[in-house]
């Protein structure tokens, strides 16, 4: 059943979006401009539903964050320290290794590593935390490392990004996170985190390491002092990498969280920008598989309303979470299994517990026995 559209700009979309038509930028700008959210969320319902049908993916992963210690001083981040900072704090690799296995009671899937650009911590001590946590957890798949990490790692070592990423690799990484892509716009991105590597740099390691045969996810940063057209060639460079490498698995757009930040006076986003970005992406990445609302960035709540806006991801248990709540998010950093169950077959929906790949993870009665379908 087609409703009624209250904005009639949005019936040339709805034709392209029935015939499986790429949309254009001209169709983005229609779609963040329009005060009609339930017709967007409509389209967008349409695409997840034929990608997807009713099921909606989580994992059971547990974040590490082994450093807040940060070279960059990034206007939008709460996280990061400088090294002299007495509240800054850096674990040793045991303290990582023992840290990982709390929780595991839940037998966690995934974790999800990623940390400050520390000036001191060298290549080959990372490469050490790898191998200690496969030793210990086997089963258990490293995401590990933003694409600006990586840029770090091979500005300080003066090796290439292939050389970096074929050394993580050996030593346990099994894929990549998203995050640190931001808004690939230079001139935005001089603004919130000029120390970073570049837009272009972002995509030059991402391509690198689909090329490798490593999977990543992919991010965009917003609500801050972008504009739509920005947040449209962000998401349009992301989909030509997509074209090339095939690479991407996940898009997750992450909300702006000023707290504690030197962009306090933006404010926070609403309900409506939320839904909205999760909406727009699901329709414009035509060629990603899957879009997450990352619960802990948008609360459980306005995550469980986008399950019916076009994302079918809610990602995981997560059980420490730094990054949001450094930055004032209060949705907590932990969400145990059975509430995700709660959350997603609320919405009516079907819960699919997932591996980071996407496989579906098959648990016995006891929650932390499970197997990976393959
Ligand atoms: O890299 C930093 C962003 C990212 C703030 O790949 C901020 O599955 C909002 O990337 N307000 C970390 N955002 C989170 C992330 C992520 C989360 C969940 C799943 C995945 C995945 C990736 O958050 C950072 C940065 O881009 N960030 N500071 C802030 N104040």
């Amino acid at each position: 059943m087609t409703p009624v559209f209250d904005d009639r700009r949005l019936l040339p979309i709805r034709d392209k979006v029935s015939a499986g038509q790429r949309l254009s930028e001209q169709d983005g700008l229609t779609l963040y401009r329009t005060p009609d959210i339930l017709g967007v969320g409509w389209l967008a319902n349409q695409v997840r539903e034929r990608k997807h049908g009713n099921k909606t993916y989580f994992n059971v992963n547990r974040h590490i964050n082994p450093t807040d210690v940060c070279v960059a001083s990034c206007k939008l981040c709460a996280f990061g320290k400088k090294a002299k900072d007495p509240t800054a704090y850096t674990m040793s690799m045991e303290d990582v290794w023992e840290r990982a296995g709390k929780g595991y009671a839940e037998a966690v899937t995934e974790f999800h590593i990623v940390g400050g650009l520390h000036p001191e911590l060298t290549l080959d001590w990372y490469c050490e935390v790898l191998r200690g946590l496969k030793q210990r957890y086997p089963e258990v798949h490293l995401k590990a490392f933003t694409m600006v990490e990586i840029g770090y790692f091979a500005q300080r070592t003066k090796l290439s990004i292939t050389e970096v990423l074929h050394r993580l690799k050996d030593a346990g990484m099994d894929s990549m996170p998203g995050g640190g892509a931001e808004i690939f716009n230079e001139r935005v991105r001089r603004i919130i985190c000029d120390h970073k590597l570049s837009g272009d740099q972002w995509i030059d390691v991402a391509r690198t390491a689909h090329k490798m045969g490593l999977h990543s996810n992919c991010t965009m940063l917003y609500g801050h002092i972008e504009t739509p057209e920005d947040r449209l060639d962000h998401l349009l460079r992301l989909r030509g990498l997509q074209d090339e490498t095939n690479g991407f698995q996940t898009f997750i757009p992450l909300a702006f969280h000023p707290d504690n930040t030197m962009l306090e006076h933006v404010g926070k986003t609403t309900g409506f920008n939320d839904i909205r970005e999760i909406a727009v992406s699901r329709l414009m990445l035509d060629n990603i598989p899957h879009i997450k609302a990352y619960w802990v960035m948008m609360t459980p709540k306005v995550a469980q309303i986008a399950l019916r806006f076009g994302a079918n991801d809610l990602d995981g248990t997560v059980v420490e979470e730094h990054i949001y709540k450094d930055a004032g998010g209060s949705s907590g950093q932990n969400l145990r299994r059975g509430e995700l169950l709660r959350l997603i077959r609320e919405a009516g929906r079907e819960p699919v517990e997932r591996d980071t790949l996407y496989r579906p993870v098959e648990r016995k009665e006891q929650e932390n026995v499970f197997t990976v379908l393959v």
